[in-house]
This record gives structure tokens, C-alpha cells and sequence, in this order.
């Protein structure tokens, strides 16, 4: 039996698509890896291998073992933390997709790269970014999402390695919480704002960036990995956009579930420069035109299920709750 293999299987986007490929493909065939140790629930849902994917010898050894077929390369630094730590960011997000496109290029199987609006930088033209335009990112992050970008075409061209990858805009989801990316204030507004009824933003009012429902995220990347291959001119780096918002904007929209929801702001200077340098909007034509992607929430229908969802395992109620909120805030 030939194999998926998720890497990252325990981050925010495959805690949610390692679920959605089992359901698709079987348990079996799905084998999750991280380098974290899973929690026992993970185990038991199907395989797991735990997996530093830094590790060359380790990466041939799990793609002999399981006979891989498509490899989802989701292991990763996210762009606040690859600023703080650009060495380890080279290392990890761009070491382990040239090996992992070398056992693509041996072995034969597919691979999906993750690359993301952090691809752009401060020259691309920022409203409905094109999807072939300038790319001259100045963070270490869009610095290797648009090599990743690169190399993949090139395994793709040079070596017909079936690479294909989306631009993820920030990703919001009610179940594994982001780590260390600069539109992360868009899911801890959530938690906040139904704990505490306030929010202390890190991100400017009226910074505007492309978000995605996690949903619609799942559905987009399996979409293009099962998109007929004779259709697809670009392969790799596809746009996808879904929604636009400021933090302003967003909290306008919970306060319609959650009247007394009050927001400030303390703005962080390296995630607002990492934020400035990115579009404001994406034009994701390419993606619709080429394996007919279409996104099914707006800001609304997410904001309406974020809620729906978080609100009976968040809500505290007790007096004191606002003030702790606020404390809190402060701390982070
Ligand atoms: C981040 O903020 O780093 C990510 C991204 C947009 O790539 N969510």
C-alpha cells in the first residue's frame, strides 16, 4: 500500500487536513509526522511517526518505510518567529523541501509546499496582487516561501516532479491554535473576545490583510492536488483568497454576536513591518481559472462559526472575567 505523509501533521493547518485526507483516502494510508511527540488521541486516529524533518537520514528512512505516494510538507516556521530566528527558519523551512524534493525526484511521488502571501514583499503591488508579479519579500519568511516557490518549478520542469503549492492567506480555525505568524491576532480575537470581551491587538487598526476559514483551506489544497494535471499552466504558487479584513473590520463583525466586545491596540513593530511588506488583497484568477477554486465563507459565515463553535468551550462568565482578560492582555 503506497502512502501519504504529512509533515507538521500537529500545526495548525494539519491538525485539520490530516483528519480530512483519512477521511478521504482511508486511515491507514495516512501517516501524520511531527517532531513533536502526539497526544495519545492523535496515535489512535492512524499512523504517527514523530519526525524532525532537518533530519535527511530520518527523511529517507520514513519515505523507504511507507512507500510515500504524495508528501503534504507542512513543517515550518511562520513568518514572526523566522524573523527572530532567520537562521533556524533557513534551515528548517528550506533544508527539508530540497531534500524532500530529492526523494520526490527518486521515489516519484507528489509533493504540496505551502507557500503563502509572505512570498510578496514592499515592491509587489499591494491591491489584488496578480499572481505572477514581483516578489522581493525583505523577511527571512518570504524569503524561502519564494524560493520554495522556485525550487518546486524547478523539480517540477527540470525533474517532472508532481510539485504543486497554494499562497495561503492567514488561516483561522476554531481547533489548533497558529504559531508565531503575523496574522495570528485573527484567531486569538476570538478567544479573547468570548473569555473577556476585550482584545489588545498587535496589528494596527486598519491593517489589511487576505484571510482563509480553515475549511475553505483544506478543501483548496486538496482540491489542487487532485486538479486534473493537463489544466494546470501554474502548478505551484497559486493565489487563493477568500476574505479581506482589518483588525478594525473584524472586530466590528464579533460585536454583532458579542455587543460589549471592545478592542485596543499595542502595536508590535516587527509583525506590523512583516504585515506592511505584505498585499492588502490577492487576486486568486489563476486558481479559479485552472481547477475552479472558489472560497465558501466570508467574514461573516466565519465570524458566525467561530463563535458558534469556540463559545461553549471558551465562555468563563464569572465576575472578575473582563479585568483578568485585560491582565492578560498586558502580559502578551
Ligand atoms: C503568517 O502570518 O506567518 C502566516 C502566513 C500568512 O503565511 N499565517
Amino acid at each position: 500500500m503506497r502512502h501519504i505523509l504529512v509533515t507538521g501533521a500537529l500545526g495548525q493547518i494539519g491538525s485539520e487536513l490530516v483528519p480530512a485526507l483519512r477521511a478521504a483516502y482511508g486511515a491507514d494510508r495516512v501517516v501524520a509526522t511531527d517532531i513533536r511527540m502526539p497526544p495519545r488521541a492523535a496515535v489512535e486516529q492512524g499512523p504517527f511517526d514523530q519526525l524532525d524533518t532537518t533530519d535527511p537520514q530520518a527523511l529517507r528512512e520514513i519515505v523507504r518505510r511507507h512507500e510515500v505516494e504524495a508528501v503534504y510538507h507542512l513543517s515550518a516556521l511562520l513568518s514572526a518567529v523566522a524573523e527572530e530566528k532567520p537562521q533556524t527558519a533557513w534551515h528548517v523551512n528550506m533544508g527539508s523541501l530540497y531534500e524532500m524534493l530529492e526523494l520526490a525526484r527518486q521515489h516519484r511521488f507528489a509533493v504540496f509546499f505551502p507557500s503563502s502571501i509572505g512570498a510578496f514583499g514592499p515592491t509587489t503591488p499591494r491591491d489584488r496582487t496578480p499572481q505572477d508579479t514581483i516578489q522581493r519579500p525583505n523577511t527571512m519568511y518570504g524569503v524561502t516561501k519564494a524560493a520554495g516557490e522556485l525550487l518546486c518549478d524547478y523539480y517540477a520542469h527540470r525533474f517532472g516532479v508532481d510539485a504543486r503549492g497554494l499562497r495561503l492567506p492567514g488561516l483561522i480555525s476554531h481547533r489548533a491554535p497558529p504559531g508565531g505568524g503575523t496574522t495570528d491576532y485573527a484567531v486569538h480575537i476570538f478567544h479573547q473576545a468570548i473569555r473577556y470581551r476585550h482584545y489588545t491587538c498587535f496589528l494596527g487598526a486598519d491593517t489589511s490583510l487576505d484571510m482563509m476559514y480553515m475549511p475553505d483551506a483544506i478543501r483548496a489544497i486538496m482540491e489542487l492536488m487532485a486538479a486534473d494535471p493537463g489544466r494546470l499552466k501554474h502548478r505551484n504558487a497559486f493565489n487563493v483568497a477568500a476574505m479581506n479584513f482589518t483588525p478594525a473590520r473584524l472586530a466590528a463583525e464579533i460585536r454583532k454576536h458579542i455587543p460589549a466586545f471592545a478592542i485596543d491596540y499595542e502595536v508590535d513593530p516587527l509583525r506590523q513591518a512583516i504585515a506592511d511588506s505584505w498585499p492588502r488583497s490577492i487576486d486568486d484568477s489563476a486558481a479559479r481559472a485552472e481547477w475552479d477554486w472558489r472560497p465558501r465563507y466570508d467574514i461573516a459565515a466565519m465570524t458566525a462559526d467561530m463563535i458558534r463553535e469556540l463559545q461553549p468551550r471558551l465562555r468563563l462568565g464569572g465576575p472578575g472575567d473582563a479585568a483578568r482578560g485585560r491582565d492578560q492582555d498586558a502580559a502578551r
